[in-house]
């Protein structure tokens, strides 16, 4: 049956920087579609506590908080996951931050931690995960870009950079390993509401911008990557490899 092709049940989604934001709305979205998820973050208190309010929703949830910028503490959940017999058939790679200031202003560390959260943790996270979905032969990775993995912004340039790498690692996670059966994706969210976005969304000019430019004429709800996520999550998308599905209202496919 064609639901079924959506169906999540007996797979387990590890979702990165899932606390909040658009990484819990994904990850309970996942557990809506049937999946166990593990909830990350790098706060202990705040993984913990997101992974109780999912779990008294009756769904499966484990916390595993670690540092996706940190390859031992990746390594280390990993080998715990491994301990507890939890395989991932299912990677979200979503933990990012922003930093906004001219590209003249910043400094390089600044640059860095951008740089390091927001890509090189996909690289990190989707390179154990993938240790283990290839004996397996099977595995889905779904990186989130965003509306920045295609267009320019003034004042995001790290962010921007990071964006535009996780759509090309996406594509080079895909040669490497369609040929195990392992599906890499991405989804590229538009203006979205969330607490990252908070400072746009308070600011009318900005706020009035973002819904002259967006077809939808609004902002995005961090439920609406949902869909897309378990697209890429379930075997409705067993062929599909190296692509990026834009929600944004519109605004990457219109001047
Ligand atoms: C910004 C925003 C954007 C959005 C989103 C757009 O400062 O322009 O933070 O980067 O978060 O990524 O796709």
């Amino acid at each position: 049956m064609t639901q079924d092709l959506f169906n999540l049940e007996g797979r387990t989604a590890l979702v990165t920087g899932s606390s909040r934001g658009l990484g819990n709305a994904i990850a309970r979205g996942l557990a809506e579609a049937g999946a166990s998820v593990v909830l990350n973050g790098v706060n202990r208190q705040a993984c913990e506590a997101a992974a109780r309010e999912l779990a008294s929703h009756g769904f499966s949830v484990r916390a595993l908080p670690f540092d996706v910028t940190e390859e031992v503490s990746v390594t280390r959940a990993f080998e715990v996951l491994d301990g507890e017999g939890i395989a991932i058939d299912i990677l979200v790679n979503n933990a990012g931050i922003q930093l906004r200031k001219p590209i003249v202003e910043l400094a390089v560390s600044e640059w860095q931690r951008v740089i390091d959260t927001n890509l090189t943790s996909a690289f990190i996270v989707g390179r154990e995960a993938a240790r283990r979905m290839i004996p397996r032969k099977r595995g889905k990775v779904v990186n989130i870009g965003s509306l920045m993995s295609g267009l320019g912004r003034a004042t995001v340039a790290p962010y921007t950079a990071a964006k535009g790498g996780i759509k090309l690692l996406t594509q080079a996670m895909a040669a490497e390993w369609a040929a195990h059966n392992i599906q890499a994706n991405a989804i590229g969210p538009g203006y979205m509401l969330t607490d990252m976005n908070q400072a746009l969304i308070d600011n009318p000019d900005f706020d009035g911008w973002v819904k002259g430019r967006t077809p939808s004429r609004r902002w995005g709800r961090p439920e609406e990557l949902v869909g897309a996520a378990v697209f890429l999550s379930s075997e409705a998308s067993n062929y599909v490899n190296g692509q990026i599905i834009y929600v944004d209202g519109g605004m990457s496919a219109v001047l």
